[in-house]
């Protein structure tokens, strides 16, 4: 049966895309085995992370980055994982109508994923997901995440490479900037250019990109070489689109020539290997523990032990 699915996704059939991700998202075995054929299909995709803070424009941004990418014949995959994202079903009659017009479209495939995972961040599937749209031919794919602490992190695992969206008022940029978050963007998008304060985000960006580059930090900075351009954009009416992909395109070239891109793929892989360790481990600890955890959370709740030695005495079990 796996096979007959694999097969489908690989001729492009929506139903079967569909299907495997269900799958997958359900962690079911069926989902895994057409996964295993789809993966060498799925290589060399490009991913695109779209990150930032709630209400910055990261939706609207994605909607035009859609419309390039598509305006280029690529055809373009996205997986939006954003409780508020119109793709998620929060739209307000704007945003939906602008989808439609690409819901129509065979070259898009527009999937939203629930925030899960018990990393808090991106769902443990969301690699397979894109693997599954990479082998249905969607070999543009975009990535839109809610940027809150850890799930930048993870965007940053996956995505080739990532835009930072930050706007001036709401959302507050300079906390978004504060966060250490800038270290995972490859390129600043300083969108609503249209408001005034984007001048001084862009600024306060450049300011903090100089020092991260030549100041005291330098050493432990990102990869040397490549320094984040910062491109002002108004995603509501299209402006700085323009900007916006080229920087993309001239970072996909630098992941090339620089060697990057391999370090990265074999991080993804790595990222990946351990999420369905984890997961494994999971299930195993709840399997052959129980019953000796209830006691033992009963000797720790009382006093009489601590939880440092009922886990060491657990895990020498465990391993016995
Ligand atoms: N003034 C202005 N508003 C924008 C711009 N881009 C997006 N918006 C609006 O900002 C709001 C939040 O946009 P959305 O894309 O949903 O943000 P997200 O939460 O980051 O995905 C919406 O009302 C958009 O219409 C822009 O460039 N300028
Ligand atoms: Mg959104």
């Amino acid at each position: 049966m796996a096979g007959a699915l694999a097969r489908r996704v690989l001729s492009g059939e929506r139903n079967a895309v569909a299907r495997a991700i269900r799958l997958l998202d359900d962690r079911d075995p069926a989902g895994a085995a057409a996964l295993r054929e789809l993966w060498p299909a799925a290589a060399g995709a490009r991913v695109v992370g779209v990150t930032g803070p709630p209400g910055a424009g990261k939706s609207t941004l994605v909607d035009r980055l859609i419309e390039a990418f598509r305006a280029r014949q690529e055809r373009v995959g996205v997986v939006a994982v954003d409780p508020s994202s119109p793709f998620t079903g929060g739209a307000i009659l704007g945003d939906r109508i602008r989808m439609q017009r690409h819901a129509a479209d065979d070259g898009v495939f527009i999937r939203s994923l629930a925030t899960r995972g018990h990393l808090g961040g991106l769902s443990a599937s969301t690699l397979d997901v894109l693997a599954v749209l990479a082998a249905a031919g969607f070999r543009t794919l975009i990535l839109e995440t809610v940027g809150v602490g850890q799930d930048e992190v993870e965007v940053s695992r996956v995505a080739d490479s990532v835009v930072l969206v930050v706007a001036p008022g709401a959302g507050d940029a300079v906390q978004t900037l504060k966060a250490g978050v800038m270290e995972i963007a490859h390129v600043f998008a300083v969108n609503k250019a249209d408001q005034p304060g984007a001048d001084q985000v862009a600024r306060d960006i450049e300011q903090v990109l100089a020092y991260r580059d030549h100041g005291p930090a330098a050493a432990g900075a990102g990869p040397a070489g490549w320094v984040p351009p910062v491109v002002p954009t108004v995603a509501a009416e299209g402006r700085g689109l323009p900007e916006l992909l080229e920087a993309l395109d001239r970072h996909a070239d630098w992941l090339r020539t620089s060697g990057e891109e391999g370090r990265r793929h074999r991080e993804r892989a790595r990222a990946a290997i351990l999420e369905q360790l984890r997961h494994r481990l999971d299930g195993t600890l709840a399997n052959r523990l129980p019953g000796r955890l209830d006691e033992a959370a009963a000797r720790v709740a009382a006093g009489a032990s601590d939880p440092h030695a009922e886990a060491e005495a657990l895990w020498a079990a465990l391993n016995g």
